[in-house]
């Protein structure tokens, strides 16, 4: 996450509670070093600390998505209430010099539907031709009478790098 060459570690306690707002969730960086992982987190994050949003229901490695040397992180927070209760959330960190910054660079909400539970689980898609990741909400329902069939979300990153 922060460019060396030491692998690094994020933890998501999604019932973590945050003053006032139980099972907000929280997720926390631990940054690797010569001397083994920091026992203390070097970052962490409630997303946008709201009660029952579950934050860090997934947490999923990016690689480096924008090709700027340094690794990226897609945070989940399944019942995330949008205006629609449950709905959910994905929330995109770069990576950089000192680590993530406080804020996402991107967030996500699928199609704000309620109770689709957009975020629970995410997953990178990588190849030669194609750079981006797929993020699921379980729940989600196609039509009235085809209730939670759930939905499957691809989005494409454009590549940063500028061709000669
Ligand atoms: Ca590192
Ligand atoms: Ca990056």
């Amino acid at each position: 996450m922060n460019g060396d060459r030491f692998r690094d570690l994020a933890i998501g306690a999604y019932f973590q509670d945050t003053p006032g707002h139980t099972d907000a969730g929280k997720a926390f960086l631990f940054l690797g070093s010569a001397f083994g992982m920091s026992k203390k987190p070097n970052w962490r994050s409630s997303g946008e600390n709201l009660i029952d949003a579950k934050y860090a229901t997934s947490i999923t490695a990016l690689d480096d998505i924008n090709y700027d040397g340094y690794d990226d992180l897609l945070i989940g927070s399944k019942q995330k209430e949008n205006d629609q209760i449950q709905s959910g959330k994905v929330f995109l960190y770069l990576g950089g010099p000192k680590g993530f910054g406080e804020k996402a660079a991107w967030t996500a909400d699928g199609e704000n539907q309620q109770q689709a539970l957009f975020g629970e689980a995410a997953a990178p898609i990588r190849s030669k031709a194609f750079n981006g990741f797929v993020v699921g909400a379980p729940t989600y329902s196609a039509a009235e009478d085809l209730e939670r069939t759930g939905k499957i979300y691809l989005y494409r990153v454009q590549s940063a790098k500028s061709s000669p």
